[in-house]
């Protein structure tokens, strides 16, 4: 065989090998065994002095054109490799942006906040402004203003927390300060902070937490939601204030609930009542919800005593006004049939989500 067909055997090698090379180090193979020192062209042309002269330069420049084919094929098969690995990683590493997120957890209100805004909006729809204020109060503000006498049980340490105060202390005990700074057991003081702040007419609700030593169980919190409502007109009567509350009970519990008024004594307000609705298991018929009575208590209210309105500025010659009390974890209770008020304040997702 001549050296000819040794060039051309050597080119339709090598670039078949290229062609199939599935790697770098596959190519660099290929370029050893045909460049290198060792290699097949390599060989040719180190034995090109063996060849006659009319021969040389013809295997000399077909040897040349086999080497730049060789070496041309070996760097567009790299690039090709290149490429193909670009791709892969490009499909590997890729985001898919229309794949559907992970849903990010999204809360509810609380219960008792749900039920404290609804009754906003119940009292808002009458003409009422909600007003808040401190849970830290004075004994004159949660006690003395509302008509409390000085030695009602309600003002013992038994059923308000105290704040001890230390600009004031007690010079007759040193282990306990008897301070005149408590948490507020109602939110009445937030009225009577209105009625000494405006003038009539006045038309209020105070939602709001208030604090009793009382031990947790299924039916006490030592601290809950109270809303409060205080209106001061000329010319309100025990029917304004009926109307405003059964309006209000209609509107929280469903318009086919009756109501029922029952005296009652507060301090702060005379006459007084306890407000009841029909049950909404029996209809009123009697049975285990209401314990066999076919009502269920959900207020207190009254007409605002004289006293009152007269020690916060107020004439109650010119003025008269009603009040009420009602509790948002009785509401919710009574409406959820809770077994225990307790839930209201455990934080188990898996009652609160229900809401
Ligand atoms: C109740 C029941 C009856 C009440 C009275 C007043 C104020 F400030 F006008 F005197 N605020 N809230 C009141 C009246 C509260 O809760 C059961």
């Amino acid at each position: 065989m001549g050296v000819m067909e040794d060039l051309k055997a050597i080119s339709e090698e090598a670039q078949s090998k290229v062609a199939t090379a599935d790697s770098l180090a596959a190519l660099d193979a290929v370029r050893v065994a045909v460049l290198g020192k060792k290699g097949s062209l390599t060989r040719i042309l180190r034995s090109m002095g063996s060849l006659s002269p009319e021969e040389r330069p013809l295997v000399g420049k077909r040897a040349n054109e086999v080497r730049s084919a060789v070496e041309a094929a070996i760097d567009g098969r790299k690039t090709q490799l290149a490429d193909a690995e670009l791709q892969r990683r490009i499909s590997a590493d890729a985001v898919d942006v229309t794949m559907p997120g992970r849903a990010p957890h999204v809360g509810t209100q609380h219960l008792i906040s749900q039920i404290v805004e609804e009754m906003e909006q119940v009292f808002c729809g009458m003409g009422y402004d909600v007003i808040d204020g401190p849970y830290v109060e004075t004994t004159y503000y949660n006690f003395d203003a509302l008509n409390a006498p000085a030695d009602h049980p309600s003002r013992s340490p038994r059923d308000t927390f105290y704040v001890a105060d230390p600009t004031h202390p007690d010079p007759e005990r040193e282990d306990r300060a008897v301070s005149d700074l408590l948490l507020r057991t109602q939110t009445s003081p937030v009225q009577v902070h209105a009625m000494e702040a405006g003038k009539p007419p006045i038309y209020m609700i105070s939602p709001g937490r208030v604090f009793r030593p009382d031990t947790a169980d299924a039916n006490h919190l030592p601290q809950f939601t109270q809303i409060e409502g205080l209106a001061i007109d000329e010319g309100l009567t025990f029917g304004d204030l009926k109307g405003t509350l059964d309006h209000f009970t209609r509107a929280i519990f469903g318009k086919d609930r009756a109501t029922r008024y029952r005296p009652h004594f507060f301090p702060f307000t005379e006459p007084s009542a306890e407000v009841d609705v029909s049950c909404g298991v029996c209809g009123g018929e009697g049975c285990r919800f209401c314990k066999g009575t076919g009502w269920l208590e959900i207020l207190g209210c009254g007409m605002v005593d004289p006293n009152v309105l007269e020690m916060s500025g107020i004439d109650p010659e010119r003025y008269s006004g009603f009040a009420f009390g009602i509790g948002a974890e009785r509401v919710a209770a009574l409406r959820y049939d809770l077994p225990d008020l307790r839930m209201l304040m455990a934080g188990d997702m898996r009652f609160l989500a229900q809401f």
